[in-house]
């Protein structure tokens, strides 16, 4: 019987690093899987978590369980981030419980969604992998619109997709830092999702895995908090593992929104009996991590510094290439008013293959390129390989 199971792919996005590491080549670069990388190429543990996870160690005494809702200090400490200061619980109607990662809490929304009846999920394309496949594995079918054309995003598409919205459908809508395009709504084009929305009644599953990587903090969440205050239910998928750097730990949440505060228990016991049928508890470290950043004025101050110098130096990367214009055959210039670790070069998967072989330059077969893996040491030599593949 197991015998009769038949081979699946690698995950391609996971594959480039082992294609990467092979490569003999002193002067190859890695663009590939969305990791943040410094301006030496490294992806160090912040000096916030750091210092929160000396504390854990020192005080923490006991890994007892929890509960499958894990850390609810962690999930109560970043609602204002997420919600805004002003109404960090929309009047009492948002609840969270901690998932492990922005994986775990996508997992959760889309099986709790199926419970409810929902059958069907509008998703922009292209999107990360992970989405159809966790809707393929949960039985839910997939309505899929253009998220962009031209290098902005399609708002034709996503008001036909809206408009041919039946009942029993909800929408997956990316926060910030659309992966893999880097292509986002602009605040104006947010403000007419969020009417869309709401006359749809289609139900909003927010995916918000980048927060604070785009724009900042407070603009990265524009558009999830004007579609909240646009609609009486939704859920939300956060994951910690970019702005906090914790990838391996596996650190996020999930938030549902409820028509009334009445109705939140219920709504969340099916998160809960899905945890405990999942994973039964999420893991602890990263969001004890996180929960005592946030719990210290300091730490916290710390770790905004540490996103911000991260944000400000994609940005960097980001001006540099749109500096370069056109390139070849393609032009760089959108890049630049992209946002977050990708966007996508129109390369020909000929053209793809060439930058590997020829210049040991590694990224998605689709043109994603990770942004922070360029620095101002190989940003030159990228530039003249992109002119050298594509012109
Ligand atoms: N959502 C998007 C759009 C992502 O790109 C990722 C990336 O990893 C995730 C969710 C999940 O993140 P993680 O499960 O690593 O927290
Ligand atoms: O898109 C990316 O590169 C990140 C990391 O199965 C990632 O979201 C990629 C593939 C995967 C899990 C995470």
């Amino acid at each position: 019987m197991l015998n009769d199971l038949t081979q699946q792919p690698a995950d391609a996005l996971l594959a480039l690093i082992k294609l990467h590491n092979t490569d003999p080549r002193a002067d190859k670069i890695d663009l590939g899987v969305g990791v943040y990388r410094t301006g030496e190429g490294d992806t160090p543990v912040f000096a916030a978590i750091k210092a929160a996870e000396a504390k854990l160690v020192a005080e923490q005494d006991s890994k007892a369980y929890l509960g499958p809702e894990g850390d609810m200090g962690f999930v109560e400490k970043l609602m204002p981030y997420i919600f805004g200061k002003d109404s960090p619980d929309m009047g009492g109607r948002i609840e969270g419980m901690q998932t492990p990662g922005g994986t775990g809490s996508l997992r959760l929304a889309l099986a709790m969604i199926k419970r409810a009846g929902y059958r069907r999920v509008i998703v922009g394309k292209p999107s990360w992998p992970n989405h159809n496949q966790i809707c393929a594995d949960l039985g839910l079918e997939v309505l899929e619109f253009n998220h962009a054309a031209g290098g902005a995003a399609d708002m034709d598409a996503l008001r036909a997709a809206l408009a041919s919205a039946m009942e029993g459908d909800a929408i997956l809508l990316h926060g910030c830092c659309h992966n893999p395009t880097g292509i986002d709504y602009t605040d104006a084009q947010w403000d007419e999702i969020a009417l869309l929305v709401a006359q749809s009644k289609v139900l909003p599953v927010l995916d918000l895995a980048y927060q604070g990587l785009g724009l900042g903090m407070e603009e990265d969440a524009y558009g999830l908090r004007r579609v909240l205050v646009a609609v009486p239910e939704a859920l939300v998928c956060y994951s910690c593992d970019k702005n906090f750097g914790l990838y391996r730990d596996r650190t996020g949440a999930l938030y549902a929104m409820a028509a009334d505060p009445a109705d939140l228990p219920r709504i969340m016991s099916n998160g809960h009996a899905l945890a405990r049928a999942n994973w039964s508890q999420p893991p602890d470290h990263g969001a004890a991590a996180v929960r005592l950043v946030l719990e210290d004025e300091a730490l916290t101050k710390q770790w905004l510094a540490e996103l911000d110098e991260m944000r400000e130096r994609m940005r960097a990367v980001r001006a540099k290439l749109a500096a370069a214009g056109r390139t070849g055959g393609v032009d760089l210039t959108p890049i630049g008013a992209q946002n977050g670790l990708f966007s996508i070069i129109p390369f020909t998967p000929e053209q793809v293959q060439e930058m590997r072989s020829r210049h040991g330059i590694y990224f998605a077969a689709s043109g994603r390129i990770n942004v922070a893996g360029l620095t101002m040491g190989n940003i030159d030599q990228f530039i003249a390989a992109v002119a050298d593949v594509t012109g």
